[in-house]
């Protein structure tokens, strides 16, 4: 008998088929509206899997799902489910890391570099006709060569933006994460420190860290007050690891130079925001693994995750392995 599966992340036609060849496949075109919600609830009594991301899956909205055996999650990210209520379930939860790592690592540099060059804003300033003449100090940006990279959470991605900083731009690499990392340390000539030291020293302050209930407002007025008017503060990580309005304050009051961040404490971003008036903020649309290649090869790993946890198989990228523990 085929398997029920819950679609609410587009998938390219040669996926889809792939699914659809073994399972019956609901699929939910905008599931964070009213309707999409609705939908969302009329699918789940008959769901065996569940494949998308971007949207909260509550407990309160699993429980109307008995049948439930596996969630297969197009993100490495995993803060949209209740892992406590899913083991205690026994839904395997899957995701997608090592296939995005260094797009993401790649967007983390954009930004780097977008924030100390002022592309953005200069980009804009050109394009409304203000460039009359050789531009001066009023336009100049900071170097990002040879300058201090901090890398706040050591995983796949600060791994790979400390190869980008050491290897690509000849940068002194600090990081903060619960331990140090020996090899990180000898392949980056990278060094392990505590975060007030990666705060008070780093030019580039970059966030690479999940969000979990450790880490949610982690970098707050304190931290912030820490940096230096130079430095600048990066965020590729999830927007509720910050105290977005200490951060708002800080770009402000100039006690920072800039940001380029791709997550926010609310996404999308409200237009009203007023990080968006400021011409020392970078902001991008949660754009970290948004390529066509990337984003086609996370949702070919989530496909092969959920058909293996609905075949009773163990997937590739299981979050929490327990639950297929007899
Ligand atoms: C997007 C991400 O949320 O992987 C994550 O955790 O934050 C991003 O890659 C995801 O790709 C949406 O499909």
């Amino acid at each position: 008998m085929k398997k029920h599966v819950v679609l609410y992340k587009k998938l390219s036609p040669a996926l889809l088929a792939r699914l659809q060849a073994q399972a019956h496949v609901t699929y939910i075109e905008q599931p964070g509206s009213a309707e999409g919600q609705q939908q969302l609830r009329a699918a789940l009594p008959q769901a065996h899997g569940i494949l998308g991301a971007s949207v909260r899956l509550s407990p309160e909205l699993l429980d109307l799902a008995p049948q439930l055996q596996g969630i297969a999650s197009v993100s490495v990210g995993v803060d949209n489910y209740d892992l406590a209520y899913l083991n205690a379930r026994r839904i395997a939860l899957c995701n997608t890391p090592d296939v995005l790592t260094q797009t993401t690592a790649d967007t983390g540099f954009a930004l780097i570099l977008a924030a100390a060059r002022r592309v953005v804003e200069l980009a804009n300033w050109v394009k409304a006709g203000e460039w009359r003449g050789s531009i001066g100090p009023a336009h100049f940006g900071s170097d990002v060569h040879g300058k201090t990279l901090g890398i706040i959470g050591m995983g796949r991605i600060g791994e790979a933006l400390a190869q980008r900083g050491h290897f690509g731009f000849g940068m002194p690499v600090l990081y903060h994460s619960h331990s140090p990392k020996p090899a990180v340390d000898q392949r980056f000539n990278a060094r392990h420190c505590d975060l007030d030291t990666l705060l008070s020293q780093a030019d580039f302050v970059c966030l690479t860290l999940p969000l979990t209930a450790e880490t949610q407002g982690l970098i707050g007025a304190r931290e912030f007050a820490l940096m230096r008017p130079s430095s600048i503060f990066i965020n590729i990580s999830r927007g509720k690891v910050v105290d977005e309005a200490a951060l708002l304050q800080a770009l402000q009051q100039r006690s920072i130079r800039a940001a380029g961040l791709d997550v926010f404490e609310r996404e999308p971003l409200p237009s009203d925001s007023p990080l968006l008036g400021l011409d020392n903020v970078v902001a991008t649309p949660h754009m970290g693994s948004a390529t066509e290649e990337t984003r086609e090869a996370m949702a070919r790993c989530a496909v092969d995750n959920l058909l293996a946890v609905l075949a009773g198989e163990r997937p590739a990228n299981l979050v929490n392995p327990q639950v297929l523990a007899s």
